[in-house]
């Protein structure tokens, strides 16, 4: 653990129960800092936490976030009895600190909270075999359909705009023009290539403005590691990083689910050749998706399916090299240029899926149809 904090005396602070065996570094999440946190029981088995440092450079307010999470989850939990499921596997369990609260702030200011460990379950960097994205796009749905009568008054917006691609791309230009690391000569045909699609990231928000797509609850960052993989059925049993839960599109989660879901290579995979989208793994991802949350999509939301995928990776595209021209200030990196490399490896899926995007629609169109829609 970083040495900023004393783990020993961080843990203190949660009502964990047996005694502390050890925490390591756990996962590849680019925002938050993950540990696993092993504990013996009486009986000498063992069971495991979830600890996070909270990063409160993206999230502002620790307060507002955990209340998110506390409200989205108790609302998950009840949805999920009440449905015959079991909601110690498939939402996430806040554990508390001693004295109540759901995160705990160190003396340097440091926020740090806990879930009870998801076992028998794994995330995954990659699919490793179609029905995962089957699998995936069903659980992304039924999370939708799980919040759509959460009470969308009670959430906070834990970093605003975070998907409003007009705002990205503004915020792109200027770093673009302030080139504070000198950066910008060396990624001219990625800027250029950012700019040629300006238009694109005004679609979705002026059918927004014109109340042509609905406002929902969704969770906009349903990146495939954010999905729990039961070891057994293969089903995605918990949607988890529940932190950006905020009033967003339907298209938001369909579009990131296949930037990162349909990848043929890793998000970082320097082999460009490698890089594209798996129309096949597109596929499996929306007969899940229809099959959860088709009946209550509306038909220029299904439309707009293929797009999504397509702005989406362009978007984290954009981000990625946003943040490789401020200097790698948002993103954890590690290596050098790991922004850079991220963010082209994205372009070249966005090419990717502009050659086949005729395929994609045919695909959604085939796999409504067999739903009926
Ligand atoms: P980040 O915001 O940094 O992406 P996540 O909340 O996604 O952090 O957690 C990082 C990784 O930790 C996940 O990909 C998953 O493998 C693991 N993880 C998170 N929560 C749990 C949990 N409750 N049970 C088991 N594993 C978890
Ligand atoms: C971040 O936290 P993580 O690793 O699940 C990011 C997403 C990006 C993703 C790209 C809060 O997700 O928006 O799509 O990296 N999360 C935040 O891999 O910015
Ligand atoms: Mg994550």
């Amino acid at each position: 653990m970083n040495v900023n904090y004393d783990v020993n005396e961080i843990i203190k602070q949660f009502n964990f129960s047996g005694s502390f065996i050890k925490a390591e570094p756990y996962g590849f999440g680019h925002i938050n800092s993950t540990f696993c946190v092993y504990f013996k029981n009486e009986d000498c088995s063992i069971h495991r936490y979830i600890l996070q440092r909270i990063n409160t450079n993206v999230f502002k307010s620790p307060e507002d976030l955990m209340e998110n999470i506390e409200n989205v989850t108790a609302h998950l939990k009840m949805k999920i009895m009440a449905s015959g499921g079991d909601p110690n596997r498939e939402t996430l369990i806040i554990v508390t600190t001693k004295d109540g609260k759901s995160f705990y702030r160190s003396e340097t200011g440091d926020c740090f909270r806990a879930y009870v460990f998801i076992e028998n379950a794994r995330t995954y960097q990659l699919a490793k075999n179609p029905k995962h994205l089957y699998n995936f796009g069903k659980a992304v749905g039924r999370f939708q359909q799980l919040l759509s009568d959460f009470p969308v008054e009670k959430l906070h917006e834990t970093i605003p705009d975070f998907h409003n691609t007009v705002k990205r791309y503004e915020t792109f230009l200027k770093s673009v023009e302030k080139d504070v690391k000198g950066r910008a000569i060396e990624v001219k045909d990625e800027i250029k290539f950012v700019m040629d699609r300006a238009d694109d990231t005004k679609v979705l928000l002026n059918l927004l403005k014109e109340n042509k797509l609905p406002l929902r609850v969704t969770h906009n960052d349903t990146k495939f590691n954010n999905v729990m993989i039961d070891d057994i059925t293969g089903e995605g049993i918990c949607i988890i990083d529940l932190d950006t839960v905020m009033p967003g599109l339907s298209l938001y989660d369909f579009g990131d689910s296949i930037r990162s879901g349909a990848a043929t290579a890793e998000e970082d995979d320097t082999d460009l050749l490698k890089v594209g989208i798996s129309l096949e793994l597109f596929e499996e991802f929306t007969r899940g998706f229809i099959e959860t949350a088709g009946k209550s999509l509306t038909e220029m939301e299904i439309k707009l399916l293929p797009f999504s995928a397509k702005l989406l990776t362009f978007e984290c595209g954009m981000r990625f090299l946003t943040d490789y021209l401020d200097g790698d200030v948002y993103f954890k990196i590690h290596r050098e240029k790991h922004n850079l490399e991220r963010a082209r490896n994205q372009f070249k899926m966005v090419a990717d899926i502009e050659t086949k995007f005729k395929q994609m629609e045919d695909i959604v169109g085939k796999v409504c149809q067999s739903y009926g829609l």
